[in-house]
């Protein structure tokens, strides 16, 4: 059972966070200098609070405009809030933005506290209750528990446990165990220095379990570090887990290396990246629709990252509208799936709106039509077969991998990947003989979309050719960044007889000149003859003389399979197959190396053949910039 949980305030400024959380513990959590001369909450403050069986960490955060960052911070890993209402004074700005936050963190718990209620009378402070009743409208609060209190004379304060005792129940008796069992996660919201210690970082623990030696990851920076002391509200610990603050004493880092914002997390748990898929909420208060591209803040976990909203389903999203998205992430930042987020814009410095990932290391979403807006509406899909079928759907071209299926996806079932295979869905590809690869299906055929079109396209440019050359074509291809995956598309396009797939050579099957079966026979031969001939080849005029018939399609045929690039042109009559060609030229570079020019006669005995072969040759080669001809020598150009 879960008994473990982080309790955390919420409200305006001066509306009594802090004296409420002392009056409930004892702890004054505003313990920097700067804030007991300024009598306000800056960073968050810390506290605990015994209500047996259940342990409550207490995250007390500012109330002021300027440190809603601060406050963002301290929400992450809140499992239920305390949103403070003072009575002289009722709901204001940060009130509300704080209520938006808690909602958009997808806070299922919490209570109203009215504080301050020694300094009014009782139509004032039933007032005021009934104005936070109505903010509360519409979000996790609308039923919630209110308490009217006072720090100053305690009142109030043995019902708030009582509503506290309860809201914890509640809370553990909902909580998924597999967040206790699951891998070790924390964001960090402090760093310093102890003496004598080293590297100290805080946090609200939101999974797992960590314990004293065990070795964990920094992320982002994928630095290695070890859990050299742990301590949990001043306590030394052997362990700390889910719900609980912790300070975790590490060795293998100097602080100055890590930030708020970066995350301690068992390794392989997490992976930074600098593209996320999210839907998205605005928030219905905002005075400007949010544009594509975009520049906003992101809040995930205790980081803040700069980025640019790419809008995926709609022109520009308005106020109290929601929509898919992706986020380009300045610099990486680590999150799973269905984690909450929350934005807000640089200036007016306020919230805008948030949402939940749907993809934590999203690849970039290519020609974006219905087909791929439904996948990614279906990454938080409740059936698990489909979830996982979109999420390799949106991984595109690339592997989505056994190992990324938990974080990527929240789903735990580690034989899905397989039935997706068997189903039909995943295309399993050999890249090596001890491994595959496993690509959705759509994704291939959504490839050969563009491939296709691609080449439908060069055909039309050029009707007389059969084939391109196939380095330039897959050029266009890239984005694509795996040669054996890319290799085996095109063994598997060839094989369905979509393509037609020479060594060097690419073209779309049926496309190009249409020829009877007589002469596709017999464009073959010559090309085959050629190729037997070597340097040596006979003339046009020879080759069709020799032609057992269709004689008067030779020359033409001969011409086609230069442009398909079969065979090189050396002058009227002369043709060379394109790999005898090849063979001439890496012989006569070699020859050539070092600046050595060569007379015709070198060039002769070198490529053992006679004038009648070797004089148009050499021309040829000074025509295609090969070599350069200086008096009677040739060079290398
Ligand atoms: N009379 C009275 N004053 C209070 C009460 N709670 C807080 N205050 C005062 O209100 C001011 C702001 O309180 P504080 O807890 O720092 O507010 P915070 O900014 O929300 O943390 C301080 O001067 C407190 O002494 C209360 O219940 N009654
Ligand atoms: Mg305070």
């Amino acid at each position: 059972m879960i008994t473990d949980l982080i309790l955390g305030t919420a409200g305006h400024i001066d509306h009594g966070k802090t004296a409420l959380i002392r009056r409930l513990t004892g702890t004054d959590t505003d313990r920097l200098p700067e804030e007991k001369k300024r009598g306000i909450t800056i960073e968050l403050g810390y506290a605990q609070l015994e209500l047996p069986p259940y342990k409550l960490g207490i995250v007390d955060v500012p109330g002021h405009e300027r440190f809603v960052r601060n406050m963002l911070s301290g929400a992450t890993g809140m499992d239920m809030a305390m949103l403070v209402i003072a009575a002289d004074d009722s709901v204001n700005q940060q009130t509300r933005e704080h209520l938006d936050i808690l909602r958009l963190l997808r806070l299922s718990n919490g209570i109203i506290v009215i504080t301050k209620c020694d300094l009014v009378d009782e139509d004032w402070r039933d007032l005021i209750s009934e104005e936070a009743r109505q903010l509360c409208q519409g979000t996790f609060l609308e039923d919630a528990p209110l308490v009217q209190t006072s720090a100053e004379t305690g009142e109030g304060f043995d019902q708030l446990r009582e509503e506290l005792f309860k809201a914890a129940q509640d809370v553990a008796a909902r909580y998924d165990e597999q967040a206790l069992a699951g891998p070790f996660r924390m964001a960090i919201d402090r760093v310093f220095t102890m003496a004598g210690h080293g590297t100290v970082v805080t946090g609200s623990v939101t999974s797992g379990t960590a314990s004293l030696g065990d070795s964990l990851l920094l992320e982002p920076g994928n630095v290695e570090v070890r859990v050299r002391g742990l301590q949990n509200h001043d306590d030394d610990v052997q362990k700390v887990q889910r719900g609980q603050r912790a300070a975790v004493n590490l060795a293998g880092v100097h602080h100055g290396d890590i930030r708020r914002g970066q995350e301690l997390a068992s390794p392989g748990h997490l992976q930074a990246d600098t593209l996320v898929t999210a839907r998205l909420e605005m928030l219905p208060q905002v005075i400007r629709p949010l544009k594509d591209r975009a520049a906003v803040r992101l809040h995930l976990g205790t980081a803040e990252i700069n980025c640019s909203v790419k809008l995926l389903d709609k022109e520009k999203l308005e106020p109290g509208q929601e929509g898919l998205v992706q986020f380009y992430l300045r610099e990486p930042a680590v999150s799973v799936w269905g984690q909450p987020f929350v934005i807000r814009t640089e200036s007016p410095m306020v919230t805008i709106g948030g949402g939940t990932i749907l993809d934590p290391a999203a690849t970039k979403l290519r020609m974006i039509d219905d087909e791929v807006l439904k996948q990614v509406h279906l990454l938080d899909s409740e059936d698990p077969l489909e979830r996982a079928s979109a999420a390799c759907f949106v991984t595109g071209l690339k592997e989505l991998t056994a190992s990324q299926l938990p974080w990527r996806t929240g789903l735990h079932d580690n034989t899905l990947l397989d039935q997706l295979v068997e189903t039909g869905t995943l295309w399993e590809i050999p890249v090596s003989p001890s491994r595959t690869e496993r690509i959705h299906v759509r994704a291939l055929d959504r490839f050969w979309d563009r491939m296709e079109s691609a080449l439908n396209k060069m055909h039309d440019a050029e009707p007389l050719r059969t084939r391109f050359e196939r380095d330039r074509f897959l050029s266009r291809f890239d984005y694509v960044d795996n040669a054996t995956l890319l290799r085996a598309m095109l063994k598997r396009f060839s094989r369905q007889d979509l393509i037609v797939l020479e060594e060097r050579t690419i073209g779309l099957k049926g496309r190009g000149p249409k020829l009877s079966r007589n002469e596709q026979n017999l464009l073959g031969d010559l090309v085959s003859q050629y190729q037997q001939a070597g340097l040596e080849t006979l003339t046009v005029t020879q080759l069709t003389q020799a032609a057992p018939r269709l004689q008067s399609a030779v020359p033409e045929l001969i011409a086609l399979a230069a442009v398909n690039g079969d065979l090189v042109q050396v002058s009227d009559e002369y043709f060379l197959h394109v790999e005898t060609d090849r063979k001439i030229r890496d012989q006569l570079a070699s020859s050539m190396a070092d600046g050595k020019g060569l007379a015709m006669s070198d060039i002769r005995d070198i490529l053992k053949t006679s004038r009648k072969y070797a004089v148009p040759l050499c021309e040829y080669l000074d025509r295609a910039d090969f070599t350069r001809r200086d008096g009677d020598l040739r060079y290398l150009k």
